[in-house]
């Protein structure tokens, strides 16, 4: 399954999920003669009982059969880190973080018959992979969401962004559509579009051989219902290409989109003018089970647990997620702060060139594919990295004005550790502080969130909203002790609590992020992981298992609390 929903009617998408070929191997530019696994795909390799701790390179293949002469194209919606594409042996397309959905190039002229699908995959750290790290969480191998292919013709839509607005008492929206011709001579191109059952018009182009053009539009939808938390409407957005003044649509592409403003004053947040408190959990994509690919069933799980604590929000920590995750989270009403990929990253490491290279290509991809998510209220960047030296600055500076750039109707934001030290809170919408008190420090929550409203005020973020972003403390599940020591699940019940206690009871933090919502697999060779018992975060309100720990009734306690 791609997505909850389907994004053609006309243009031809089929899911190859299913058993590929697999081979491990430590060569580059290889492919294997022969095949000794058969892997599922979507998957990570690591749930093959020979592969548990591979890392390293490995080739998927598989053939497809194509009845008739066409031009096709493939969609990963994400392979775990690295990717290089062939069919029929040309190289079609290269990929760089298992995060991001990509396209590979258009394939034309595929005549009937057998065809080979063949991917190069690596999940090793190496000198050019700077956002895939060693880290506190795990970077699993293989191609971890759906692959598909589509079948093309030489004139397509690309993609859409909708962005809704409030204006005069009634909703509107500007849509924009991109459009390629890949032919070898000028098309004229008509769009046409139905927003539910209200039609949408766009001008007719010329787009010109090898050419990508913008198409926009901007309408009234007097009758659009709001979505919210509350009440989370959604609308099929549709549009059709014709081509060359012929009758016959021969390319479409369907969004399902909201309307939904959001907007930060008077330090609060706002979602269609009102004042909203953010109340959720980090979540990293990672089961015992599963790795990080996870199938419809899991992500419901962890919806409805999310849900039964109360919550009304998600950071997507630390990288964009599933589509169909975003897709449930706008079915659900869940408010998303998706961020990009990159984790606790300092100067050194942020200098190379290839670091801000690597955020910028992530941005972009993350913007553009889920632009269109209602859910999506905040847009994250670089958690915990160097925002509190001048060169660092300019990176966030330089990732912020790039994302405005993109889409004005978001605010932004990145998730500091630096305390009063960091120098980057006059570029952000709303400042976000990642503190753990009662774990790594000793200090009481509600003086310490005090004294980082200060840091904000005085730093370049007064009158900005607040969000407590990150907080918690280990709880090892079944570690019941009258003591309440470090790791037991009653200490972490204790530091949930004083936490919660103190962020629910002021009036000017927008938001709180529990870390985490559930245990999660870390990498294993990290000096200062060995505090990292069982080789995972601990940190989670319900186990890896998605078991319930204590503080679960205590999260659900405040979240519930009006
Ligand atoms: C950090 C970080 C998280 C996690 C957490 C912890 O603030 O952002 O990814 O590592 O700390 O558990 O210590």
């Amino acid at each position: 399954m791609l997505r909850l929903f389907q994004t053609n009617e006309i243009r031809q998408v089929v899911e190859l999920e299913g058993d590929w070929d697999f081979e491990p191997t430590d060569q580059d530019d290889h492919i294997p003669a022969t095949y000794h696994y058969r892997m599922p795909v979507p998957g990570c390799w690591e749930m093959h009982p020979k592969l548990h701790t591979y890392r390293g390179k490995g080739v998927y293949r598989r053939t497809i059969h194509i009845t008739e002469q066409t031009a096709v194209r493939l969609i990963f919606k994400g392979v775990s880190h690295t990717a290089r594409v062939f069919f029929d042996g040309a190289e079609v397309a290269q990929h760089y973080n298992a995060y991001t959905p990509f396209t590979s190039r258009l394939i034309t002229d595929v005549q009937a018959g057998e065809h080979e699908i063949v991917v190069m995959v690596d999940n090793s750290f190496h000198s050019d992979s700077k956002l895939h790290i060693a880290n506190d969480y795990y970077t699993y191998g293989g191609l971890i969401r759906p692959v598909a292919i589509e079948y093309m013709q030489p004139v397509y839509i690309e993609r859409l962004q909708f962005t809704p607005s409030y204006e005069n008492g009634q909703w509107q929206a500007s849509i924009a559509a991109v459009v390629t011709n890949t032919s070898s001579a000028s098309a004229q191109v008509r769009l046409q579009g139905a927003l539910g059952e209200t039609p949408i018009r766009f001008d007719a182009v010329d787009i010109q051989a090898g050419e990508t053009a913008l198409i926009q539009t901007r309408g009234a939808f007097p009758d659009a219902q709001a979505w919210s938390n509350g009440s989370p409407n959604l609308y099929k957005l549709q549009v059709q290409l014709f081509k060359d003044g012929e009758q016959t649509a021969s390319d479409d592409l369907i969004e399902r989109v909201g309307f939904r403003t959001v907007t930060t004053a008077n330090g609060r947040i706002q979602v269609n003018g009102e004042d909203i408190v953010l109340k959720g959990f980090n979540r990293h994509e990672d089961h015992p089970m599963v790795g990080a690919s996870f199938p419809y069933q899991l992500m419901v799980q962890d919806m409805e647990l999310m849900l039964e604590a109360g919550s009304n929000a998600v950071r997507t920590s630390h990288y964009p997620n599933d589509e169909r995750f975003l897709d449930l989270c706008d079915e659900r009403g869940i408010y998303v702060w998706e961020e990009n990929h990159a984790r606790g990253l300092d100067i050194e490491h942020m200098r190379d060139p290839k670091f801000q290279e690597q955020c910028l290509v992530c941005n972009r991809e993350m913007v553009e594919n889920h632009v269109n998510h209602p859910c999506i209220i905040i847009w994250g960047i670089l958690n915990e990295c160097a925002s509190n030296t001048p060169e660092g600055r300019e990176m966030y500076r330089e990732q912020l004005e790039q994302i405005r750039g993109m889409d004005q109707s978001r605010p932004l934001t990145y998730a500091t550790h630096h305390r009063e030290h960091d120098i980057c809170f006059d570029l952000a919408d709303i400042i976000s502080f990642n503190l753990y008190p009662q774990w790594y420090t000793d200090e009481d929550p509600g003086e310490l969130v005090d004294r980082a409203r200060g840091w904000a005020e005085e730093l370049g973020g007064s009158g900005k909203p607040i969000i407590m972003s990150e907080f918690g403390g280990d709880g090892f599940y079944g570690m019941r002790d009258a003591s309440r020591v470090r790791g037991t699940e009653e200490r972490q019940a204790d530091i949930i609590e004083s936490n919660l206690a103190a962020y629910t009871s002021r009036p000017y933090i927008s938001g709180m992020f529990i870390w985490q919502f559930c245990d999660c697999r870390v990498v294993e060779d990290l000096g200062w992981l060995f505090s990292r018992a069982g080789t995972q975060n601990s940190k989670g309100i319900v186990d890896k298992y998605r078991r319930p720990k204590l503080a679960f009734e205590v999260v659900k306690k405040y979240f519930e609390q009006k």
